[in-house]
């Protein structure tokens, strides 16, 4: 049988260790390194599947967390899956519920077994074990789907992180085992391990026994430093097989993506664009630009110059800020396609440097404008 997933790489940039790559799934072959738009709900908020298409979005993110308890898995499945429920043809990944029961649930209790907690909205009392999180995810039919994993704090002890890395690893194995789609669906391990070198190897080491099609790296952009960030990623990024894709789980910033792409970093999810885009702030090749700011209340210039997202083809500052003013949805819509656009722009940009081995002067280039 043909696993699910697969990655190919393409070429190592000549001076740090970016790849240019392909993973192929049961929906497309997308090029790597990507940026995935957050469509928790299985929307992307105030962004249309075909919107997404159009600014050249690959696979885009759900969460089994907030599916799970709204509507409910079995709805999904009744639809014909996520691909069909939300008119998206392209790659889906959906996050595990790891780390969202960590954020967002009420009274968790961690044990072997799984994750005890209640539903913050009605206060109902929830389970959520490794096995179930990989059924949740097999009725919701994505093409990747995450591992049940635990995302500590960065700044827990040894001891703990090293009691959690190896729950981790059981749970990895369990949902490995508890898997009924493998010719459709893949499943990525996540490695945790926070700051400890041997922690992340140790993890590493687990996980990659296991042959996963893939592997993510979590437990990072939780509140250390990006020096820290990217020290871990250094280290961590090599004990990892080279014919598999990596993912960096919850990071979107311009110069943390590509400094992730420096370290071997294939893939990156983040609600970022879209959320500060909805408070009216905008990334632009000049850094960022809070466009409902009385400045530019008579500015007629697009969001971005150097843009030629749909937003800034047709609409000036002046615009979008009196549709923040007056609370028009639009403006949202407007904000988040031109953020997420700049990103998957940028990330195009990457490969390209990629390809002609000149990703230092790139990263230096974005860094001086971005600021
Ligand atoms: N685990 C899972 N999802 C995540 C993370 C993690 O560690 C992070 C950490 N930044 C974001 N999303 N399952
Ligand atoms: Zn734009």
């Amino acid at each position: 049988m043909e696993p699910a997933i697969s990655y190919r790489l393409i070429k190592t940039e000549k001076h740090t260790g970016a790849r240019l790559g392909e993973i192929t799934t049961p929906h497309g072959t997308f090029k790597t390194p990507m940026f995935m738009p957050v469509g928790t709900n299985a929307s992307v908020k105030g962004i249309s599947p075909e919107q997404l298409d159009e600014m050249g979005s690959q696979i885009i993110l759900a969460n089994t967390y907030h599916l799970w308890l709204q509507p409910g898995s079995g709805l999904v499945k009744e639809a014909g899956g996520l691909h069909r429920f939300m008119n998206w043809k392209k790659g889906i990944l959906t996050d595990s519920g790891g780390f969202q029961v960590w954020s967002l649930a009420k009274d968790r209790q961690i044990s072997e077994e799984g994750v005890h907690f209640r539903n913050p909205v009605n206060g109902d009392k929830l389970f959520l074990s490794p096995e179930k999180a990989i059924h949740i995810e097999n009725d919701l039919g994505p093409d990747i789907m995450m591992s049940l994993d635990e995302c500590p704090p960065f700044f827990e002890s040894y001891d703990y992180i090293k009691k959690s890395v190896e729950r981790t690893s059981r749970w990895a194995e369990r949902g490995l085992e508890a898997h009924r789609n493998p010719a459709t669906q893949g499943i990525f391990g996540i490695v945790q391990g926070a700051g400890y070198e041997d922690l992340r190897r140790q993890s590493a080491t687990d996980l990659v026994s296991m042959d996963f099609p893939g592997y993510s790296i979590g437990g990072l952009s939780v509140g250390e430093s990006k020096a820290e960030m990217n020290h871990v990623l250094e280290f961590t990024t090599p004990m990892l097989p080279t014919d598999k894709p990596r993912y960096l789980m919850g990071v979107g910033s311009p110069d943390a993506l590509i400094d992730g792409v420096i370290r071997g970093i294939d893939m990156f999810d983040c609600v970022l664009p879209t959320r500060i885009a909805r408070k009216g702030t905008c990334m632009t090749s000049h850094g960022r630009l809070v466009v409902k700011n009385a400045a530019y209340e008579h500015d007629f210039n697009p969001i971005d110059d150097q843009c030629q997202c749909y937003t800034c083809r047709n609409y000036s500052r002046a615009y979008i800020r009196h549709l923040f003013k007056a609370d028009e949805a639009f403006g949202r819509t407007l904000t988040s396609y031109h953020n997420l656009y700049f990103l998957n722009h940028l990330m195009a940009e990457v490969r390209q440097a990629i390809m002609d081995d000149n990703l230092p002067d790139f990263r230096e280039r974005v860094f001086e404008s971005y600021g």
